[in-house]
Formats: C-alpha cells, structure tokens, sequence
C-alpha cells in the first residue's frame, strides 16, 4: 500500500475511448486489469469520467463544414475538433464494464459547460476555471499522485503538467495508459510532461 498522501487519479475510462467507441484509442482497454490491481495498492482513488452536453463546442459536428480532428480556435485558444463523444448520460459516457468503479473515493466529472472543452482532471481548457479537485485532493492530505487511463497525450497529459504546476509530486504510468497521438501529440505531450517535472514511468 502506498502512503496515505498518495493518490491514483484514473482519466477518463470510459466506452467511447474504447474499442468500438466514437473516439476509440487503440487498446484503450488493454489497460484496465492493470489499473484494477493499482487500485488496490493506494489509499486515496479517483475516478474521472468526461461529461459533455450534445451541443458541445468540441464536438465537429456542432461546427457546420468543420472536419473531426481539426483545429479551430477558442476564446480561449486552440481547439481539436474531435467526433461526438461522452456525451452525458449515453452508453459511451458510461465507465467500461470491466472497470472496477467500487473501489473509487470520487467521480469527478468534467467537459460539461458547451462553451469550453476541459482535457485536465484540474482546469478547464482555458487553464483557469478550476475543476474542484485540487482542494479535495488537499483536504485529504495528498501530495503526490499517479496518474493512468487516456488518454496518455490529452487527458493524461494535461492533467499530470496542472497537477505538477499545483505542486504534487507526479507520476504517469505509461503501460497503464494509451494515446490517440495526433499529428505527433504524443511525443509532444512526453516532452511538455517531462519539462514540466512529471515522472514518465512504465
Ligand atoms: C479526451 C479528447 C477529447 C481524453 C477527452 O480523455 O483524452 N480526449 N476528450
Ligand atoms: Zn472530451
């Protein structure tokens, strides 16, 4: 078992980063008897589930002639365009059935304002509206935090570098998550984690 300041932070397992999902990253869920075990071994667990209204903005369908996995631009800066996904209370939103979702503390939803995309379990996409889960993080006492499930260049990523800028001590375990590496994203989100102080591990 890990110290009781240790948490284990589960991105976004859900049906639609899965195979046969509308945003399917392959092998997504080659992970999840992995996590399952790591579960086990920390004394703090949260789940985070991507929660996104129909007319969500980062839906390509909801921008008339706009192509999924292209880029737009934000108010609050750059955008991919991504296929329909997780949108609330659908099958693909759920958490894939071979997650054990017992085990979790908290289920910390996010994406679900339409007007702005949220990758980071901390801050929405425009670093600055907070999530709420820093101070439930602190008010537990945890400063150090493993991080797992996808994916590994957006979710994953943008999660671990908030949550190293906020000060925990950050690992990202690499086998236990799975990219979507567009146009190079995952060698870029490695380079940014690691700049940012995270600990890639396997
Ligand atoms: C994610 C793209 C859009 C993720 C969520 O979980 O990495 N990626 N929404
Ligand atoms: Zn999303």
């Amino acid at each position: 078992m890990h110290p009781a300041d240790h948490a284990l932070i589960v991105i976004d397992v859900q049906n639609d980063f899965c195979p046969g999902g509308a945003l399917a990253v392959a092998g997504g869920d080659a992970i999840i008897a992995r996590i399952n075990a790591l579960m086990t071994k920390f004394p703090v667990r949260v789940l985070t589930q991507d929660w996104h209204p129909a007319d969500h903005s980062s839906f390509a369908a909801n921008h008339p002639g706009a192509a999924p996995f292209s880029m737009i631009q934000m108010p609050y800066g750059p955008q991919v365009l991504w296929p329909a996904h997780c949108v609330q209370g659908t099958a693909g939103a759920a958490f894939h059935g071979a997650l054990a979702t017992d085990p979790a503390d908290l289920v910390i939803r996010k994406g679900f304002r339409s007007a702005i995309d949220s990758y980071s379990a901390f801050f929405e996409n425009d670093h600055q509206t907070p999530t709420g889960l820093e101070g439930y993080l602190r008010t537990r006492g945890v400063t150090a935090l493993t991080l797992v499930g996808l994916a590994t260049d957006f979710c994953v990523a943008y999660s671990a570098i908030d949550a190293a800028r906020l000060g925990f001590r950050v690992t990202v375990l690499e086998g236990a998550c799975r990219a979507i590496d567009l146009n190079g994203s995952l060698a870029e989100a490695r380079g940014k984690m690691r700049a940012a102080g995270v600990v890639l591990d396997a």
